[in-house]
């Protein structure tokens, strides 16, 4: 399959995240594209291109144009205010605080955000915007009859909603190219996650639609961020209802049971028909991941790929997370290359 991947990533290195009550090296670093697109390399998974400028109405479609403009303006905004250091949310407007934007960018930082671990830095907005146009690239492929494709990018993107970034994300990459190709042929799309966390962001995106089926299978939120979504009694709304679907899973959740849940995502899928599917590929469900809590070996990756393939149906795949450095482009290409393999 063609893998689109761009170099501008790797302007986006975070110094910090809060974690545990600490200050600790960001977990969502450039080393992690990097040692996927080895793989990629390693084990001749296909041509890797470059990502082609779709502009900014795609992004439109998805995330307020206020959200879009913060997202743009707010490292610069920071800077004159706080120097050269990143840019991290400290206050957050719930329950009974007021919901208007404040002017500045200490308080526009936790309006526009969902936690502490997601820095805005000098290069954030290129590489988003770059992700969001590989992924965008990715999907071209896929209409010019090309198979599947892969996105090979950071930062994630299964966390920003609307209007707002955190878990590491900050433009929705999977939701964008699903509201792209619906634009462009008007079909429906289903989403599978399987990042070992909740996609929150895409489900909020498409919470009441009924064009796009979303489907995440990840960590409990009682026990694992982002803890406020994720919960299986969330079915969607309106004429989305009944095509939102989520799948949480316990803590040591092993390949068994973690299956049983894929299994029964793809056949909704199936059900649902839908003329694309696009693959949230967070790889954290690993075993080794070091801020995850799932089982599963490099192997099950391989399973997933083949599951997948089956469907018989275009399937564009977006990296998400995966923080375990050593396996994440062997897990990443065991997928793929299973699913290039059955799916001929
Ligand atoms: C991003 B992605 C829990 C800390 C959670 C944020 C995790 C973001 C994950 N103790 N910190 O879905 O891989
Ligand atoms: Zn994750």
């Amino acid at each position: 399959m063609d893998i689109i991947y761009g170099e501008k990533h790797i302007r986006h290195a975070g110094r910090v995240e809060l974690y545990d009550g600490d200050l600790v090296p960001c977990f969502e670093k450039p080393e992690r594209a990097q040692l996927v697109l080895d793989q990629v390399r390693a084990r001749s998974l296909g041509d890797v291109l470059s990502p082609e400028a779709h502009g900014l109405e795609p992004l439109r479609r998805v995330h307020s144009q206020s959200y879009l403009d913060f997202l743009r303006t707010a490292w610069s905004d920071w800077r004159v205010v706080h120097g050269d250091t990143d840019a991290l949310p400290i206050n957050w407007p719930v329950r009974s605080l007021s919901q208007r934007v404040p002017d500045s960018i200490d308080g526009r930082m936790g309006f526009y955000s969902m936690d502490a671990a997601t820095p805005i830095t000098e290069g954030t907005w290129e590489a988003a915007t770059e992700a969001a146009d590989s992924t965008l690239t990715a999907l071209d492929r896929i209409q010019s009859g090309r198979g599947g494709a892969f996105a090979l990018v950071r930062p994630p993107g299964h966390h920003a909603a609307g209007d707002f970034c955190g878990g590491y994300c900050y433009l929705n990459n999977a939701a964008i190219a699903a509201q792209s190709f619906i634009d462009q042929i008007g079909d429906r799309v289903a989403i599978l996650d399987v990042d070992y966390h909740h996609g929150n962001g895409t489900q909020s995106i498409f919470y009441d639609r009924s064009d796009v089926f979303f489907q995440s299978i990840h960590g409990d939120p009682n026990q694992e961020f982002p803890y406020f979504l994720g919960f299986a009694d969330e079915c969607g709304s309106g004429e989305g209802r009944g095509l939102n679907r989520n799948f949480p899973l316990a803590w040591g959740t092993t390949a068994e049971f973690w299956f049983e849940a894929v299994d029964e995502a793809l056949r909704g899928i199936t059900e649902y028909q839908p003329g694309l599917v696009v693959v949230s590929l967070g790889v954290d469900a690993y075993k080794g991941d070091p801020i995850s809590h799932f089982l599963l070996e490099s192997t099950d990756y391989s399973r997933l790929g083949e599951r997948i393939a089956r469907l018989g149906l275009p399937v564009l795949f977006v990296l998400e997370g995966g923080y375990a450095v050593e396996e994440i482009g062997v897990n990443v290409v065991n997928t793929l290359g299973a699913y290039d393999a059955a799916a001929g």
